[in-house]
């Protein structure tokens, strides 16, 4: 029997420094969604031909690793990796190379997705896979356990080689298993918005129609049935979970999904917590409403800037009275709201346009508001913009990418603010935001309704 074992890294050597320690430290432990999904999958194709543990490095250190690695000995090995952590993906890969000489590595998950080829040329592993892994990383273990060629698994990096492209059909997503919750101890999972435990993730789609200029969200969309969702929630509710955070980019994916999915809770009687993801541009007040009704308690938005004109340089679709609705029908709907702001976006020219986006958060009532400091990201229009423009050299991102060079920080848009300008007025503005008291008065008369508040607490003073 092969011994199988799917991993999260350690984060110790983080590039994401945008997050105050104590704030990402605080966010809580949400479960690897991918992992889970691929491990149901791969039980369900092998049976008792293989033993699978899932191993979440996320808040642990090496050493840990190393002890489990040696207790466990697994033959095959498949790591989530980030580009965020892209060192600690190296070491992990190292570690197991060390400790386990034979055993076959595989890597997927997010920063594969996104620079496949490079990651392969890192020649720290034997196989990584650029996409959903449930099917190919079941067609690898079915080569190990047949003896078969690798080479006959298209679609794969095969010791830095590509094997070629993928014909034939991909499982839909209605058609996976449910993620194997009982291969994760998901009562650990603690999300800083969450409001009951035990809580775990869903994915209600993929993909997103929209092409905001600073994304690189995948293009192919797959949604999945209602039906689907409500038996999946049925499942963990026989488990235990009461709250569910939707993990999608955009849960209000077609514009009757927000609706359609309260219904069908509503109708079969299930009493849920939940929280999602919503563009501002799809929502009424009577969805909202009927939300509410069905257990959503929090919503996230995406608003990013103040303005009109920065929304439309970002190619973002939505208004700025789209946005004012959106929060507005939320409050009235008694949902709390999360907002997204980015600061150093290519057209603030100087500090007033920053601060003016703390006021906008301020109008908002935003419930919580998380202000990031805006970098362009490869394979996105506003980072080639910046290359363009001379603002960013295409060696900067690279070397990273081909682990030559650790102690980099990703480049800001640079016209305008240096990175260190930016830092300060990045502390100034969650300050300002959470300190502000109009927002403290706001924060205790809730407290009794909070989830965790000293946790919340704790990441507010460490902004
Ligand atoms: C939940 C979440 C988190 C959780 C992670 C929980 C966990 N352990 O997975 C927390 C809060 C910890 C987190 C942190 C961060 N996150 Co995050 N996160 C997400 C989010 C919203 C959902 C992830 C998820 O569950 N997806 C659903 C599952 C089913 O898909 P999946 O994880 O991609 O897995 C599939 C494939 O990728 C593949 N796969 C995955 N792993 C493996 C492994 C193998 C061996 C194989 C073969 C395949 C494979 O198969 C899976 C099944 O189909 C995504 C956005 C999104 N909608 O996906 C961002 C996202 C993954 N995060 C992102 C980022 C940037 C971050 C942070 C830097 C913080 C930040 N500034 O946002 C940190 C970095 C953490 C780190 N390790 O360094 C980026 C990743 C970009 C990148 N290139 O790496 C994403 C894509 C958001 C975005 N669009 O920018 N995040
Ligand atoms: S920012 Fe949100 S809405 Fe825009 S492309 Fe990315 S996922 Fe879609």
């Amino acid at each position: 029997m092969k011994k199988i074992l799917l991993l999260t890294t350690p984060v110790k050597n983080s590039i994401n420094i945008e997050l105050s320690e104590n704030v990402s430290k605080n966010t809580g432990i949400l479960p690897p969604l991918g992992l889970l999904y691929i491990g149901s999958y791969i039980r369900e194709q092998f049976k008792d031909n293989i033993k699978i543990k899932i191993f979440d490095c996320h808040n642990k250190d090496y050493p840990e690793l190393t002890s489990f690695l040696q207790s466990y000995k697994p033959d095959i090995i498949g790591i989530s990796a980030f580009t965020h952590s892209l060192k600690d993906v190296i070491l992990t890969a190292k570690t197991i190379k060390e400790k386990l000489p034979q055993s076959l590595i595989c890597i997927g998950g997010p920063h594969a997705n996104n620079f496949s080829k490079q990651l392969a040329e890192l020649n720290i592993c034997d196989i990584v896979i650029g996409q959903n892994g449930e099917q190919i990383f079941s067609e690898i273990i079915k080569t190990v356990l047949n003896k078969g060629n690798f080479h006959d698994v298209k679609g794969i990096y095969l010791n830095g080689f590509f094997t070629g492209d993928r014909n034939g059909n991909t499982v839909k997503l209605d058609d996976l298993p449910f993620p194997a919750l009982d291969l994760y101890d998901f009562k650990k999972n603690e999300y800083i918005l969450d409001c009951k435990s035990p809580m775990t993730t869903m994915i209600s789609a993929k993909g997103c129609r929209n092409n905001c200029y600073f994304c690189n969200t995948p293009k192919d969309i797959e949604i999945r049935s209602i039906k689907s969702l409500i038996n999946e929630i049925l499942y963990y509710k026989s488990h235990g979970i009461k709250e569910i955070h939707f993990v999608d980019d955009t849960f209000n994916i077609t514009d009757s999904r927000l609706y359609d999915f309260s219904n069908a809770l509503l109708d079969n009687g299930i009493k849920l917590s939940w929280s999602c993801r919503l563009r501002v541009d799809k929502l009424t007040f009577k969805d909202l409403k009927l939300a509410k009704k069905a257990g959503c308690h929090t919503i996230h938005f995406g608003v990013e800037t103040s303005t009109n004109e920065g929304l439309k340089m970002l190619n973002k679709n939505i208004t700025i009275k789209q946005v004012e609705n959106a929060f507005l029908y939320a409050h009235k709907a008694k949902i709390r709201t999360m907002g997204y702001f980015m600061i150093g976006l290519p057209f603030e020219k100087n500090p007033e346009s920053v601060i003016n986006t703390l006021n906008f958060a301020k109008k908002l009532k935003c419930s919580y508001a998380l202000f990031n400091i805006f970098v362009p990201f490869p394979n996105t229009y506003l980072y080639n913009k910046a290359l363009a423009k001379g603002l960013i050299k295409e060696s900067e991102w690279n070397e990273y990418i081909s682990g030559k060079n650790f102690n980099f920080i990703p480049p800001v848009w640079s016209e305008y603010f240096c990175r260190k300008d930016l830092t300060v007025l990045l502390r100034k503005v969650n300050k300002d935001f959470y300190f502000d008291i109009n927002y403290i008065i706001r924060f205790l008369s809730e407290l009794k309704n909070y989830h965790f508040p000293l946790r919340k607490f704790k990441a507010f003073l460490g902004i």
